[in-house]
């Protein structure tokens, strides 16, 4: 019996999508799942279900980043704004685009409003937000970029300066300090002029405040980290069974970073297709996410290795979170 051919936009509802696996993502998957520790790229965390519990997170009450980060947006970006006459903002990662409101509304106070370039890997999302914005802030140029920052970065066309660079929620954090500064030194080249950037970085503090933000007592951040499973199971085809996984997420002091693992609870193997079975000890993990923690002598010596310079620094009150300006050194 042969399948009937949909076409169109219901094909792609119902169709698996693992006929055609991205072989990027397949050679990276196969390359993490072949390491001594098993490492899987938290950018995998995303799809449709992963966004939505990653905004149930932000909202929970031990995760304390993205209302902090929003509170010192919302303190600082009327005084900020005009003071740099940002007229650009660029978004790496743009999300929720909510916290991007904040500095769009303060540049529309100072006048200064011109163009929001949101960057994000996700094209759906990111036609979505840019709808609503431009509807919210008529005489605003909206004009998405769908690329994976961590691959590519390249200066926006057409850009009005100064421009800023904004890269928030502490997402740096997801990178290993080389990938970081490779990051931030490919915005630095993109900077001209009184460009600058603004980055969100998460603080060392009290191991039990940072463990609790990433083991709600609600079990959602587990949910979130078994969602990965599931996005390889849809994408590539494979029969991961997240029941066989347990969230672990724990703070490692030496090198500042929270590390989220996906630990198989039995001994089994996992068929990938294009890769094959892949082997789980009863107790071993696959490592989904580094969350690195910073304080003001981190983030200098990653701004250094990259070319730029801290401009300002601006914490909350229980310095839970950071603001950071960067400028070319
Ligand atoms: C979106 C990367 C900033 O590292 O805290 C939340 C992702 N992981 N809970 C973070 C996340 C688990 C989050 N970032």
């Amino acid at each position: 019996m042969t399948e009937p051919r949909i076409s169109g936009k219901w094909a792609r509802l119902s169709a698996p999508a693992y006929h055609q696996p991205n072989p990027r993502m397949l050679a990276e998957v196969a390359a993490g799942l072949s390491a001594p520790q098993k490492e899987l790229s938290p950018k995998y965390f995303y799809d449709h279900r992963g966004s939505e519990l990653f905004e149930e997170i932000t909202r929970l009450p031990e995760y304390y980043p993205t209302r902090t980060e929003r509170g010192i947006l919302a303190a600082w970006m009327p005084t900020l704004i005009p003071q740099l006459g940002t007229r650009a903002l660029v978004e790496l990662g743009a999300g929720s685009a909510e916290k991007s409101r904040i500095i769009i509304s303060a540049m529309q106070a100072a006048s200064t409003a011109n163009r929001y370039v949101p960057i994000d890997v996700s094209a759906s999302f990111l036609s979505q937000t840019a709808m609503q914005l431009r509807r919210e802030y008529p005489g605003l140029a909206v004009e998405p970029v769908v690329a994976d920052i961590a691959e590519e970065f390249e200066r926006p066309r057409g850009l009005s300066h100064p421009a800023l660079y904004a890269f928030l929620g502490g997402t740096i954090g997801n990178f290993y300090p080389p990938a970081a500064i490779r990051l931030l030194g490919r915005v630095r080249q993109a900077m001209e002029g009184a460009d600058r950037l603004l980055l969100g970085v998460d603080l060392r503090k009290d191991v039990s405040r940072i463990e609790a933000a990433y083991n709600d007592s609600q079990g959602v951040t587990a949910e979130f980290n078994r969602n990965m499973l599931l996005v390889l199971n849809h994408e590539l085809g494979a029969n991961f069974d997240t029941a066989m996984f347990e969230h672990r997420a724990f703070y490692e002091e030496t090198t500042h970073r929270i590390e989220m693992h996906l630990v198989s609870t039995l001994e089994h193997e996992v068929r990938v297709p294009g890769i094959g079975l892949v082997p789980f000890a009863a107790g071993e993990s696959i490592r989904t996410e580094i969350s690195c923690k910073h304080d003001r002598a981190s983030v200098a010596e990653l701004f250094l290795a990259a070319g730029l310079r801290i401009e300002t620094w601006r914490a909350d009150p229980e310095a839970l979170f950071a603001l950071v300006v960067g400028v070319a050194a």
